[in-house]
């Protein structure tokens, strides 16, 4: 538990995604509950389940908490000594180009700043780069392509005032689902708004689409030249605006021409009356928003896709006024300000590059004679160089590579080899921590201090409310330490994060004149006090705009040197690997509603893990006929094979199938999808093809299936062939499973958990069935059910009785068998987080007489906090009708 150091609720923004929500997080006892701010322009006291889960992650179990050398805890000055010299070293011998940096969205502004600031001014290389490779860079070249910065045109409330609303490769339901709850509202108050969505899959989003587009995946950049190509053909450009502010639409539109209706439908896979359906609602909207993330930028054409999509809303007049734009969603709390300060490997600092006049300024600025000449190596190409043995030293901080880049084995081969690994992390046992030499312990969410930005440009501050646990220190205390020890300490002598922010917003205006669109230096002298009290304001804030600034390009004037945009030309290409008849199906990857990324927090929630509790892969049943529900999935590709639960689903589209991108081993034995992917990227960006592979299905024949509960948390799993944890309160779950039967159950299960010592009840069932409880003292210390198919036991009534164990010989027995005595049938899979209730009750409820999602709140309360399982309720609705009517026709 931990001790607050505050008593009154301190406002802070969400540590998750981009839409970068205010919380309140208010006292309660010994722990924190997270309350929607009313005041925050992001969200106005909404909160996704992930937000309101924000208390449940604070506790310290397995946090990292003191510095560490080759696994040895040792002090602050060791460690810190110890990595100045081994980098001083490098430097001395094999220059500074053997050096890296890899950070990640998801430090502060301050932490990023100095991160940037001691690389390419000061260590003088330019690798520094970020995961945001990942995640925006497709977005990044394509804004700059465009308009010549790095400059996202609009603000959440566009989306509320437009006509017509484009979510492209974009599941907003579960990944934003703030902003798709505004967008619900607003076309619950004008429902003459149009939504489309365009997504190879059936995603929770499509539940408020007027259309939705299920192309062919990869398919994104034709269909929007032939929207383009539509619009012109039927007199539905801005011909005024492409001739007083753009350059580029003649070649543009000419490259659009071939792409006809037919020719569209053909290569997206799309019935042309779809097409006609979405260009007649493009052509009768006066304002239009594209919404776009990863199935767009996650792409080997990506920057393309999003050039393509910005062409259409040039060419027809849709930027620069309200209710439009072409809007790229951030994923990260802070990915805006990572590209503020300069994160990416071919950026210098401050929205400047590497021109001879911007290297110029920023060694003025930073008073430095060292500032990197030119670009670094982006993320994929870093860790080559890593492997290859140009890059002798890393220090990865803020991101878990080992899981998240693609051919991610290779990665983890590669680091194995580098000679000094150092990780800033706030967990000890990531799968980056182990093949760390260096662990550093960082604040995290919480207890650092310091500002974000969201996907609007709007910048809003992260507080502290927790005292630093153990020895954890800031981000940016241990680079700027770091610095001081390689003799750059006049440069990074802060002593506050507001005295980072200050010179970080003077930068933003030195030598600007306007030139450069991100400009805070309206900030640059605000009070620590101020800093502290700094309420959410958009950029620029300026002389020219002291309040900040809601839309860009109101004067129709962008960022290259004659002030008009650019359409860039397109021909649209297909992912990089095609299928073949070894690996026939593509793998899509995403994310599910309630995890964060590679699970290091949000894995600590037991109530985000019940949503969904194991790794899997769904797919349509024609695409693997003979793979049921519940199987074991052998799923493998030209780079890897991964193992996972099989998820037979009517809704996936044919020819591919879909893999979350969370589970890190920790969690699961063999799910790193990453592991799977190819390290294809964009000529442009750098950015990989995450979301398109090549894969083969197989079932894996499991002699046995088995779920295990041992009393206490991180107990150590036995050795079987799949394994995965479920998060539990006190408890550690496993699902298991394996090819070979144990000669004895009662033996294997005593070579682990020394169950011997224990009173044990057993029973067997036919089908290999084996079920074990063992009590110490009256209490439960482990439970264990196998059989040939997976066991169901009820997980509920297992994990309470850990707690209060069944009192009656006969309650046991029923605990034995995986029931409650009372036999009350077990919740299923969490479908609201927020009242946690299951499937099965919602199923119940629905055969009672609930008929909609309305009357299933009233009954249940599900639905009614943050509406993120809206779609799902919607989903069991509509299946408990047609089990219905398939009963009433027999
Ligand atoms: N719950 C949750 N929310 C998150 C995160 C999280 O980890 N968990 N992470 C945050 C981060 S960093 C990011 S970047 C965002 C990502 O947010 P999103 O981009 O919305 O999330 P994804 O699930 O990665 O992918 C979105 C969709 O792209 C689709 N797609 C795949 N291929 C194509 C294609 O060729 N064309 C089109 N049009 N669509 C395609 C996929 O089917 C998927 O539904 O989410 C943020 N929010
Ligand atoms: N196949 C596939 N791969 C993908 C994607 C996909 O859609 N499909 N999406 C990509 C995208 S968009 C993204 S953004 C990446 C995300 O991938 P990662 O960035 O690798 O994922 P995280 O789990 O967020 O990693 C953050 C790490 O930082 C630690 N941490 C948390 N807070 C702090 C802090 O304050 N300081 C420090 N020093 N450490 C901290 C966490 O414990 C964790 O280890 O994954 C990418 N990889
Ligand atoms: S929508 Fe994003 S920022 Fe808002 S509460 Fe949910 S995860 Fe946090
Ligand atoms: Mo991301």
């Amino acid at each position: 538990m931990k001790t607050p150091s505050v008593t009154v609720p301190a406002l802070t923004t969400c540590a998750y995604c981009g839409v970068g929500c205010g919380v309140s997080m208010r006292p309660e006892g010994d722990d924190f509950c997270a309350e929607g701010d009313p005041n925050h322009p992001a969200n106005h006291g909404r909160l996704c389940v992930k937000g309101s889960a924000l208390g449940e992650t604070l506790g310290l179990a397995g946090r990292l908490l003191q510095p560490e050398i080759d696994g040895q805890p040792v002090s602050w000055t060791q460690a810190l000594d110890t990595l100045a010299q081994r980098l001083q070293a490098v430097i001395r011998e094999h220059g500074p180009q053997a050096v890296a940096f890899y950070g990640s969205g998801q430090l502060l502004t301050e932490d990023y700043y100095v991160a940037n600031k001691l690389m390419k001014g000061f260590i003088g290389a330019g690798n520094m780069d970020t995961n945001s490779r990942l995640c925006m860079a497709s977005a990044v070249a394509a804004y700059k392509r465009a308009f010549g910065a790095d400059a996202v045109p609009c603000s959440y409330q566009d989306l509320e005032q437009a006509d017509c609303v484009i979510l492209t490769g974009s599941n907003t339901a579960w990944a934003h689902p703030v902003v798709y709850q505004r967008l619900v509202q607003a076309k619950q108050a004008r429902p003459e708004m149009r939504i489309v969505v365009i997504d190879p899959r059936q995603t929770a989003t499509c539940d408020i689409a007027d259309l939705h587009l299920a192309l062919r995946p990869g398919s994104d950049a034709a269909l929007f030249c032939g929207a383009l190509n539509a619009m012109a053909e039927s007199g539905n450009l801005d011909r005024d605006f492409l001739h007083h502010h753009t350059h580029g639409a003649e070649e543009t539109l000419q490259a659009a021409r071939d792409w006809t209706v037919a020719r569209t439908a053909a290569f997206c896979e799309l019935p042309a009356e779809q097409l006609l359906a979405f260009y007649q609602m493009i052509a009768g909207c006066t304002r239009l928003v594209t919404l776009y993330s990863m199935g767009i930028n996650q792409s080997s054409s990506g920057v393309d896709k999003c050039n393509a999509i910005i062409n259409l809303h040039l060419a027809t007049g849709n930027i620069g006024r309200e209710g439009c734009g072409p809007f790229s969603i951030t994923g990260q709390p802070n990915a805006m300000g990572g590209r503020e300060v300069g994160g990416l490997a071919n950026q210098l600092a401050s929205h400047m590059s590497f021109t001879a006049e911007d290297i110029g300024r920023v060694g003025r600025f930073w008073k430095s004679d060292n500032v990197t000449q030119s670009a670094g190596l982006n993320a994929v190409d870093l860790f080559r160089a890593v492997e290859d043995g140009r890059i002798k030293a890393v220090w990865i901080m803020g991101t878990n590579p080992l899981v998240s880049l693609p051919d991610a084995d290779r990665v983890r081969a590669g680091l194995a080899r580098c000679p000094l690994v150092i990780v800033s992390d706030i967990m000890r046992d990531t799968d980056t921590t182990r093949a760390a030499h260096i662990c550093l312990p960082a604040l995290g969410w919480g207890e650092k201090n310091g500002t974000v930005t969201n996907s609007e440009r709007c910048l809003s501050r992260q507080r502290a409310f927790l005292p630093a646990p153990g020895e954890a220190k800031a981000d940016w205390w241990i680079l700027s330490q770091v610095a001081q020890r390689l003799g750059f300490g006049q440069a990074f002598a802060w002593q506050h994060p507001a005295e980072i922010f200050r010179e970080h917003a003077a930068l933003s205006g030195f030598e600007n004149h306007g030139a450069r669109a991100f400009d805070i230096s309206g900030l640059a002298t605000l009070s620590d006090e101020e800093w502290d009290n700094l309420r959410p304001v958009q950029w620029p804030v300026n002389a020219a705009h002291p309040q900040g600034t809601a839309r860009l390009f109101t004067d129709n004037t962008f960022f290259h040197p004659d002030g008009r945009a650019r359409l860039v030309a397109i021909t649209p290409r297909l992912p990089v690997s095609p299928t073949s008849a070894a690996w026939p199906l593509i793998m899509n990857t995403g994310r599910v509603r309630d995890q964060w990324h590679t699970m290091t927090r949000t894995g600590k929630s037991a109530r985000l893990m019940q949503h969904i509790s194991e790794p899997f892969c769904q797919f349509h049943p024609d695409d693997a006929p003979d793979i049921q529900a519940g199987d074991l999935l052998r799923v493998a590709s030209s780079h890897g094979w991964l193992l996972l639960r099989a998820q037979p689903d009517n809704l996936q589209p044919r020819g591919s199938v879909f893999v979350p991108m969370h589970w890190n081993s920790r969690f699961s034995q063999q799910a790193r999808v990453d592991a799977l992917i190819a390290a294809h990227v964009d000529p442009l960006s750098g950015q990989p093809e995450s979301k398109h592979m090549p894969v083969s299905l197989r079932r894996w024949q499991a002699a046995w299936q088995a779920e295990l509960f041992i009393r206490g948390e991180e107990r150590e799993p036995p050795v079987t062939a799949y394994r995965s944890l479920i998060t539990q309160p006190g408890i550690t779950h496993f699902t298991l499973a394996d090819s070979s039967l144990p000669a004895d159950w009662m033996a294997w299960l005593d070579e682990s958990y020394a169950t011997n010592q224990m009173v044990c009840q057993t029973a067997r069932t036919g089908d290999d069935g084996f079920s074990l409880l063992a009590w110490a003292d009256g209490a439960l210390q482990l439970a264990f059910y196998a059989r040939r198919t997976p066991p169901s036991p009820d997980r509920q009534a297992v994990v309470a009785a850990f707690t209060t164990p069944p009192h009656t010989a006969s309650q046991r027995l029923a605990l034995l068998a995986g029931r409650t005595a009372r036999d009350t049938p077990p919740a299923g899979a969490m479908i609201c987080s927020c009242f946690s209730v299951g499937e099965i009750r919602i199923a119940q409820a629905v055969q009672q007489g609930c008929h909609n999602v309305q009357q299933l709140g009233e009954t249940l309360k599900c639905g009614t906090n943050c509406g993120s399982c809206i779609p799902e309720l919607k989903n069991i609705i509509a299946r408990q009708r047609v089990t219905q009517t398939e009963g009433d026709s027999q």
